[in-house]
């Protein structure tokens, strides 16, 4: 019987991803912990409980308290906010996967999944269609760090048996939990504002094309990636998973369909030199052959649904 751990649970993936493996293992064997407090429908619907995974000590007690055998590792600082404290982002991220990795070896929380980033593609990829294998010099730390835990994670399947497993996510757009701190987080916020305010400020430039994904893809995406045999995984580092591209001019004209008088203006900060140095488009053909990875979602269909929920959200709020 799997008996699994989410660290990071409160977070834009780890609100969603708890509630979706509840349904599939059943609700009291799947832990949820951060060190903040999560939604309201985590708590009701499992355990919950306050754990730092830098903590490693904690991190093992817990681990072996509960039976643990599987771990969603998904602490981390993202691109944006890790450009602004480099050396601690650094420390953060690569300190919340070794931790698991070594969890892997100490414990029976065997099998780890672990978020990658098209972050860890640099100025020097080929932007467009990426692929799988490709130069990868990346210019952020939060892509460095990427880059970094991709290799660590192999060593240690290679090494040391650990059922690493990862995603090089695009940027995620779910209207759940807000995401913070990442360069694609425009595409998230664009839809909040449509809503309150009928304009929106994008801190990118109008023709910025980037891989996106639903939040629904990308927790189907995840789940099948983990439960796939493992005798179709060719790759032990992270696979590519490519979505949609689109820019935030495509985002606006999307969005004028529902709402024709949607105003969108365009003052570029620091996030559009990293934004600059990822790709705009992604192939994961690799995704596909290994373990059928699929999606649904399109930037219509997506604004359809982002719209409805986010005006749902914020009517309930007032
Ligand atoms: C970010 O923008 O930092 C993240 C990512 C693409 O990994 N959403």
């Amino acid at each position: 019987m799997e008996r699994i751990l989410v660290i990071g649970c409160s977070g834009q993936i780890g609100s969603e991803l708890t509630l979706a493996l509840r349904k599939i293992y059943g609700n009291k064997n799947v832990f949820a912990t951060d060190i903040k407090q999560p939604p309201a429908d985590i708590l009701e619907t499992g355990p919950f409980y306050l754990l730092d995974v830098l903590d490693y000590n904690n991190l093992l007690h817990f681990a072996v308290r509960f039976k643990i055998t599987q771990v969603y590792n998904l602490a981390a600082v993202l691109s944006g906010n890790a450009e602004k404290i480099p050396q601690q982002a650094w420390d953060i991220n690569m300190r919340a996967l070794m931790n698991t990795l070594e969890l892997a070896r100490d414990s029976d929380a065997k099998k780890l999944f672990w978020p990658s980033s098209i972050a860890v593609f640099g100025p020097t990829t080929p932007r467009h269609n990426t692929p799988q294998l490709t130069v990868m010099e990346p210019n952020t730390v939060y892509g460095i760090s990427k880059l970094a835990g991709e290799r660590w994670g192999e060593y240690y399947h290679k090494r040391y048996g650990v059922d690493f497993r990862s995603l090089r996510y695009p940027g995620l757009i779910s209207y759940k939990t807000e995401a913070g701190g990442g360069t694609t987080d425009y595409a998230v916020e664009i839809y909040y504002e449509a809503i309150r305010n009928n304009r929106y400020n994008c801190f990118l430039r109008e023709d910025t094309a980037l891989p996106m994904m639903f939040m629904d893809d990308a927790i189907n995406a995840t789940i099948k990636l983990m439960d796939a045999d493992p005798a179709k995984l060719s790759l032990r580092s992270s696979y590519n998973v490519g979505g949609m591209s689109f820019t935030p001019r495509d985002v606006a004209n999307a969005i004028r369909k529902h709402r024709p008088g949607f105003e969108i203006t365009y003052e570029p900060d620091f996030r559009q030199a990293i934004a600059d140095s990822w790709p705009a488009s992604i192939d994961d053909s690799v995704a596909r052959a290994d373990w059928g990875l699929s999606d649904s979602f399109n930037l219509d269909s997506m604004t359809e649904v982002m719209l409805r929920e986010i005006g749902k959200k914020l009517s309930n709020q007032e």
